[in-house]
């Protein structure tokens, strides 16, 4: 088990043999590129190492028209002059004689990583391929595309194993038009692409790439186009594409497989794509996926034409399906006034296929004056310089253990390899002290937790451990986790995430001075006290859960760009398991992994292993069937996000507030 990488040094063989401005980006050296930055970080041999076999005609016809295989076949033959007659018949296309071949080991590869995939040989996976597959289509070569890899790769899940419903996420900068096509009228592929388009002035031109094309017939709403109409898109506006757009209607599918449409010139220094995210981007957009289909996600790479950016794309995307926690992102995320008008109106035009969309209706964000709260500036992180392409280090990988504090044996929780228990306690005499305050702390059981807990801390911050989880007496809970925030804070936390679910108080003389952001899920109305004191009722429908956590948690936790994140499930806190192996799957995104989670160790000792195995890096289960959030929740929840996004720009939806009313 592990992560597959599926290549074959074969399809470097095809190239261009004639001058073509238009196709000279598309070279063999991509995928030299890619796989020696893999190879230079110790990547490639933390995976399991598969070669790529050629797709048989028969699985082409999975998609293709016999007539365009057997063209396509006939290539290998001709001389430069034909091929170059052929390829003029069809848009940015080259053959080479090595085309065929290549072609079919692309197909082949992305077929046999799915294999891997649901035959169990590997939790997820990498197909770096060539020729790319998006843009073709059942008869037709298209933008460097001869078969399409990732929807035969589709057509085959299905096929082979039966599966109902796959999502397919095509973050390559250009539409995929052609797996759009092949699916347009088929409910159970539900292909989400976004794509530089600029009101139609960029390649490929279509206008079915725009929000409103939402497939067809059986399959309306199985379609998302989100149009980028600026170029300059960054880390914050595919971040809020993802939270806001994709997610929400992606955990709704709840699909059985994800297939990556893996295009890296949507990354920074890409010459067709123009766009600004950086290489960390996709390791967070990878994490997030792994949260669906329990964790079946095979990637299988597009586009990207900028050979370090490719490179070092490629490489955080394998770090992410391996579940090394992702790097932070660099500088203040705030989303740009052009994407937010391209979220809404993809939103707008899916609103009436999916229930997560609906009763959204936007209440007029308020003016930073009419708020309700302070006008405090945010300490946010300065500006980073502009990102450097030829400057990238190589980053060590960091240690991604995971420690356990437990009372109980920890036989009883099937902990997975590389999940120490945490031994090591802080001196008797300095628990004490931080446990005065606290008679509940005072002695015995809960003082020897709390001693372990302080030095948990620390080696968090410290990076000598990645992340931890503490099983704590029900009755030491609540003081366990005010002397945790303290100890963070003054061990060198700068901003400290603390999501506490169930009846748990803030502590009362904690200073609201931004250096703590303290997020209560109770029994109680959704209310921001403060900027950086919030508290959302306890959803009942997974749906609720999902909004609260994507729309809400999420980009508060992205926003604040915390060092260390707290999770505490407290009394009643509510949350069925796999509820609560997302939320801490998810909260790892924000802050590098390190995330500590405190819960009681009654009246579910099993829980403490579920979290250990999220934060240790794997796959989250189902949340099960979608139940709709109810029309009230989704309210006060809009309410809520209407006050907090004057200061917290990650939660914004729309790109002139309050001027559409989605009902
Ligand atoms: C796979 C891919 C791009 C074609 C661009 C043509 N194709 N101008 O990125
Ligand atoms: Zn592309």
């Amino acid at each position: 088990m592990g992560t597959a990488l599926l290549y074959h040094e074969d399809m470097t063989a095809a190239r261009l043999l004639w001058d073509d401005p238009q196709c000279a980006i598309e070279t063999p050296e991509r995928l030299t590129a890619a796989l020696e930055r893999l190879r230079r970080r110790g990547l490639e041999r933390r995976c399991l190492r598969l070669a790529a076999r050629e797709a048989s005609e028969a699985e082409l016809g999975l998609v293709h028209s016999p007539e365009y295989v057997a063209l396509v076949r006939g290539t290998e033959a001709l001389d430069v002059e034909a091929l170059r007659e052929l390829s003029a018949q069809y848009d940015a296309v080259y053959f080479h004689p090595s085309t065929y071949h290549c072609a079919r080991l692309a197909a082949g590869a992305a077929l046999q990583l799915v294999d891997a995939v649901l035959t169990g040989a590997a939790h997820n996976g990498l197909a770096l391929v060539r020729p790319p597959g998006h843009h073709s289509q059942r008869a037709a070569a298209n933008g460097f595309c001869v078969f399409n890899n990732v929807a035969l790769a589709a057509k085959h899940a299905k096929q082979s194993y039966g599966l109902h419903r796959i999502l397919v996420v095509d973050w390559d900068i250009h539409h995929g038009q052609g797996t759009q096509y092949i699916f347009e009228d088929d409910p159970s592929v539900l292909y989400f692409s976004w794509h530089r388009y600029e009101y139609r002035h960029f390649w490929p031109f279509l206008r079915e790439s725009d929000a409103d094309a939402v497939g067809r017939g059986r399959g309306l709403g199985f379609t998302v186009n989100l149009p980028w109409n600026q170029v300059g898109m960054g880390n914050a506006d595919y971040l809020a594409a993802f939270l806001h757009v994709l997610l929400p209607l992606a955990f709704e599918f709840d699909p059985e497989l994800v297939l990556v449409s893996a295009g890296f010139d949507s990354a920074i220094g890409d010459p067709e794509g123009q766009m600004q995210a950086t290489p960390e981007c996709f390791a967070h957009l990878t994490q997030l996926l792994l949260a669906l289909a329990g964790g079946r996600v095979c990637a299988v790479l597009e586009g990207g034409y900028h050979l370090e950016s490719l490179a070092e794309s490629v490489c955080m995307t394998v770090q992410a399906l391996l579940g090394d926690p992702a790097p932070p992102l660099p500088g203040t995320l705030v989303p740009c006034r052009s994407a937010l008008e391209s979220i809404q109106s993809v939103r707008a035009a899916q609103a009436p296929h999916w229930a997560s969309l609906q009763h959204q209706a936007m209440a007029p964000a308020p003016s930073p004056g009419a708020s309700s709260l302070e006008g405090r500036p945010l300490p946010l992180l300065p500006r980073e310089p502009a990102y450097k392409v030829a400057a990238l280090s190589c980053r060590p990988s960091p240690p991604i253990c995971t420690a356990v504090v437990l009372t109980t044996p920890e036989a009883t929780l099937c902990l997975p390899p590389g999940v120490v228990r945490q031994e090591e306690a802080a001196p008797q005499e300095e628990a004490e002290a931080w446990a005065r305050p606290h008679g509940a702390l005072a002695q015995g059981e809960a003082l020897t937790v709390l001693g372990k807990v302080l030095c948990l801390v620390d080696r968090i911050l410290d990076g000598q451990v990645g992340s931890g989880i503490t099983a704590i007496p029900a009755p030491a809970l609540a003081a366990t986790l005010d002397v945790s925030i303290r100890r963070g804070l003054f061990h060198g936390a700068q901003r400290l995430l603390c999501v506490a679910v169930g009846q748990l108080d803030r502590p009362p003389d904690l200073a609201d001075d931004g250096r703590t952001l303290w997020l209560n899920f109770r029994d109680e109305q959704a209310a921001a006290l403060s900027v950086f004191h919030v508290s959302v009722p306890l959803p009942g429908a997974t749906g609720g859960f999902l909004s609260c956590v994507l729309g809400l948690v999420l980009p508060l936790a992205y926003g604040f760009q915390p060092d260390l994140v707290l999770v505490v499930l407290g009394p009643a806190h509510g949350l069925q398991d796999p509820q609560a192996a997302l939320l801490v799957t998810l909260l790892r995104g924000p802050a590098g992994g390190r995330v500590l989670a405190l819960v009681e160790e009654e009246p579910k000792p099993q829980l403490a292993g579920i979290l250990a195995r999220v934060l240790h890096g794997e796959a989250p289960p189902s949340l099960g069937p979608f139940s709709a959030a109810s029309p009230e929740f989704t309210q006060a929840l809009g309410h809520l996000r209407g006050q907090l996004e004057v200061h917290w720009k990650m939660l914004q939806v729309a790109g002139e507030a309050g001027d559409t009313v989605l009902s």
